[in-house]
């Protein structure tokens, strides 16, 4: 299929022969690194992502992938961010972590000791989706592995309910930017000054080794932050309740709570369909506490939603693409015009500069954005993916399909970056990124 926009012509039987050979590279068997030099590991949400492509190619492979993550469960339900391939030159690694000390952790995995959005429900959707619809021994494999592992996923995102919203304001609490997923965006920069690294062990960064351009990586000073935040983790031994009462870090994230209300919901049908009646009734409670703090978070001034510093007591007005958080989980029709009015405007989509209307992680009109600074700026694909994902769900086709067909004009060179600059659209950050290959290749299947 050809198709033109302006004077680049997109051959994209060929854009889907590279994602699919950017999945096979960056294959180590039972695992899916997230990019080959910067990313030698399995991250959480990335491998999720990486199933929901993987399961347009190979349902077996992709229930593969999601029993890996699995495999690094920790013992409390919680889904550690990273679980370590045997590659070094990874900071921090697994000596930095030192999370094998840590009541919950698993036997015989190295892992991280914090999380990432709970998107994996999605993935298990796509996956049982694609066996029911290939049937045969698909189908067998895709039933068998949503039985073998229904349990899991509800006890990852119960952990998440009863421990990170313990007072049930229907907000996840994360104790560290990376547990976003959206590591320095400038929606942090409130809650990261008031966090002050003292003595700690040296470390040496080596992400700068594989990003040329350094202004698109966080800064020394951040990474001293991020480093203090494990540390001190790791001096309680990453026990949930005694990191509440000690961490310099506690932000209420938005976005990972319309994510935990979107995927419980997801994973409730799931339950539904296998007839686990009485956990798919507790993740339908779930999911409306997280979708009611979602609302209640949405600013009456701007109708984007904000997270919460917990520390300070004050909300984040910063104008990031967590604002339309709303946009995954709320069916509410007023609720999801106000967001589709602001997103579609000069501040978002509609702004002059962009190359492809796309949403930037940061609005291009706040003084926080930074075009091509990590997080601060630039587009990933892979959230447009899912606030493509969301928009579908609650039936605003049209839109999706824009951002899909924009999405697929930006990836058309075929070097699937982790992130592009929106004013120019090139390529930022490590190439052949996994999830962004994943994401492309979901494109290019779903018609
Ligand atoms: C980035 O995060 C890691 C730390 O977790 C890093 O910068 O080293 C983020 O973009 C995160 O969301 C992503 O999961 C990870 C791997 O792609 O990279």
């Amino acid at each position: 299929m050809v198709q033109q926009r302006g004077h680049t012509t997109v051959h994209f039987g060929s854009l889907a022969e590279g994602a699919e050979y950017v999945l096979r590279s960056n294959d180590r068997g039972r695992m899916t690194v997230a990019a080959p030099r910067l990313y030698p590991h399995l991250w959480s949400w990335d491998a999720a992502f990486v199933a929901i492509g993987l399961a347009r190619l190979s349902v077996p492979r992709a229930v593969t992938e999601l029993r890996t993550v699995l495999s690094g469960q920790w013992k409390n339900g919680m889904i550690p961010h990273i679980q370590f391939s045997d590659s070094a030159g990874y900071f921090p690694g697994p000596d930095r972590w030192r999370s094998e000390w840590a009541r919950h952790a698993p036997t015989g995995v190295a892992t991280s000791g914090i999380c990432q959005p709970p998107v994996h429900a999605l993935a298990v959707a796509q996956v049982v989706g694609c066996g029911r619809e290939r049937g045969g021994a698909d189908r067998l494999a895709a039933e068998q592995f949503l039985t073998d592992t229904f349990d899991a996923w509800f006890n990852w995102h119960a952990w998440l309910a009863s421990v990170r919203d313990p007072y049930e304001h229907g907000m996840v609490e994360i104790h560290h930017g990376w547990e976003s997923g959206l590591d320095n965006s400038p929606r942090w920069d409130h809650s990261y000054a008031m966090v002050a690294p003292g003595a700690m062990e040296p470390f040496e960064r080596t992400d700068l080794h594989h990003v040329a351009d350094h202004t698109q990586r966080p800064s020394d000073y951040e990474y001293s932050q991020y480093a203090w935040l494990i540390d001190q983790m790791r001096s309680v031994g990453y026990d949930d309740e005694l990191t509440r009462a000690s961490i310099d870090f506690r932000v209420r994230d938005v976005l990972m709570s319309a994510i935990l209300a979107a995927a419980s919901d997801v994973l409730a049908e799931l339950g539904e369909s296998i007839g686990r009646l009485r956990q798919a009734a507790e993740l339908r409670a779930i999911s409306e506490r997280f979708r009611a703090g979602v609302t209640r978070a949405i600013s009456p001034v701007t109708g984007l939603a904000r997270d919460f510093d917990v520390r300070s007591g004050e909300w984040i007005h910063t104008a990031t693409v967590a604002g339309f958080a709303p946009l995954l989980c709320c069916a509410d029709r007023a609720i999801r015009d106000r967001q589709l009015r602001v997103l579609t405007g000069p501040q978002w989509l509609g702004h002059d500069r962009l190359a492809f209307a796309l949403p930037t992680s940061t609005s291009p009109t706040s003084p926080a954005f930074r075009r091509t600074t990590y997080w601060r700026g630039p587009v990933w694909p892979v959230l447009t993916w899912l606030l493509g994902w969301g928009l579908r769900r609650f039936g605003d086709d049209a839109l999706a399909e824009q951002l899909r067909q924009q999405s697929l004009q930006q990836l058309a060179h075929g070097d699937f970056a982790e992130y592009y600059d929106p004013f120019s659209g090139a390529p930022l950050g490590s190439r052949n990124q996994s999830w962004t290959a994943a994401v492309a290749l979901d494109w290019l299947t779903d018609r």
